[in-house]
């Protein structure tokens, strides 16, 4: 099998798998991505995250110099579930935080951590490819592979870039993560999406932090997925109250977006506020401010939370906790402030203490 049938045949695999779309882009350079990413860091808007350099851009962009046998591109799209925040608060309990919906994906009903999913699944795919076409040469990259995702996805018409940034797919929204496999089998390319945002804005304002300044152009450093994940030490103290209540990224620019409201959202009631089998959309904050390194790597090792550390998502909970305004909080923001062994975390829970103490 070869051509457009073996490329029906590959995107129909992918679904098996439970990829929600998938597609095949040329391998030639990318160099509207490259040009904004080198912009990007040029403007220090990328600043905090020391291993997103130019060398990596310019590896990243240019697939056919660094694989000279790669004839295509495989894009690929896997779905996660949503969990928008409930119209009322919860009644009872104390205070709620949020983590992020792609931190909370699971595999088999197990926390999972997406690199591994999709790798996994990705290799499945080029199995299958192998068995209909022998001798077939493959590298799939995760995110962390020095790929460029979102332009890849968008030049094999798998959805358009959101002014959010955010590629945005006809199957599941913008909640989806994606990968790539390249292959040395001449597959037909896909043509890119002529959708777009038209003349919606909804997002730009849906951000607190003011992180997205312009359509499609985001301030790392302003983003509360940087600020709660990437970043190390104090969170700069300008940005505190503007955080909100999320621990481990932020979805709320995706969530203001039309396309994803379709995507019906769980309510909070029945969510586990508990994180002793993993992240969950809404966590106990005080729960998780307290907890050792043996129990934050009981639930967290080997998901997407592992990646802040214990400390990183104490600090997060200290700040979270001040933002909540819940005066319940104060015993627990103090012992944090006298006994936590990180002094980010004390500073954090003492600047929680006083917000809290003030209002
Ligand atoms: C660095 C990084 C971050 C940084 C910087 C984000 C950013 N926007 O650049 C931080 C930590 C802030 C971050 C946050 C998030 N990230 Co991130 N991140 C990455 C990473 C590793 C590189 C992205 C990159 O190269 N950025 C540089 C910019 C310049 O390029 P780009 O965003 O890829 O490409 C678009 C821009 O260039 C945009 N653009 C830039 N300037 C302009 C100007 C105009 C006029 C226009 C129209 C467009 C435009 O168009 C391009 C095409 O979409 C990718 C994985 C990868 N290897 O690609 C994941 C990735 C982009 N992240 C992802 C996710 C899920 C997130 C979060 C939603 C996580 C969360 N819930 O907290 C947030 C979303 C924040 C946002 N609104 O973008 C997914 C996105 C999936 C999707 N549907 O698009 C990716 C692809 C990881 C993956 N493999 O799935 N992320
Ligand atoms: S993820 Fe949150 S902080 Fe980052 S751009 Fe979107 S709304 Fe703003
Ligand atoms: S909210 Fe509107 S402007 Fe933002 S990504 Fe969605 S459609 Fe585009």
């Amino acid at each position: 099998m070869d051509g457009e049938p073996l490329k029906q045949a590959l995107v129909a695999e992918a679904r098996r798998l439970g990829f929600a779309a998938a597609g095949v882009a040329s391998v030639r350079p990318f160099g509207r991505a490259r040009r904004l990413a080198l912009e990007a860091i040029a403007a220090g808007r990328m600043d905090g995250m020391p291993w997103f350099t130019p060398d990596r851009v310019e590896a990243a962009a240019d697939l056919e110099r660094r694989y000279p046998w790669a004839r295509s591109v495989v894009a690929l799209a896997w779905p996660y579930r949503p969990a928008h925040p409930p119209a009322e608060p919860p009644r009872a309990g104390r205070p709620r935080g949020r983590m992020s919906a792609y931190a909370c994906l699971r595999d088999r009903d197990r926390p999972a951590d997406y690199h591994h999913l999709l790798a996994a699944r990705c290799d499945a795919l080029v199995a299958w490819l192998r068995t209909r076409h022998p001798g077939l040469r493959a590298k799939r990259f995760v995110d962390h592979g020095w790929a460029m995702d979102r332009p890849i996805a968008e030049r094999a018409g798998l959805g358009f870039a959101g002014k959010h940034a955010s590629l945005i797919t006809r199957e599941a929204g913008s909640y989806v993560l994606l990968a790539e496999v390249l292959v040395s089998a001449p597959l037909p390319p896909d043509s890119p999406s002529r959708k777009g945002c038209g003349t919606c804005r909804a997002c730009l304002p849906a951000c607190p932090t003011g992180a997205i300044t312009a359509p499609g152009v985001i301030d790392a450093r302003r983003c509360i997925s940087y600020l709660t994940i990437e970043h190390r030490g104090p969170i700069p103290a300008d940005l505190r109250p503007l955080m909100g209540t999320w621990v481990f990224g932020c979805d709320l620019c995706q969530e203001a977006c039309p396309i994803n409201h379709r995507l019906a959202p769980p309510p909070l009631e029945p969510e586990e506020a508990s994180t002793r089998s993993g992240p969950v959309p809404f966590p106990d904050l005080v729960e998780c401010l307290a907890l050792s390194e043996e129990s934050f790597a009981a639930r967290f090792r080997g998901t997407a939370v592992w990646r802040t550390g214990r400390s990183g998502l104490a600090r997060n909970c200290a700040i979270a906790l001040g933002n909540a305004g819940d005066r319940e909080a104060l015993p627990a923001l103090r012992a944090a402030l006298g006994s936590d062994p990180d002094p980010v975390v004390r500073e954090s829970a003492g600047w929680a203490v006083e917000r809290l103490s003030a209002s």
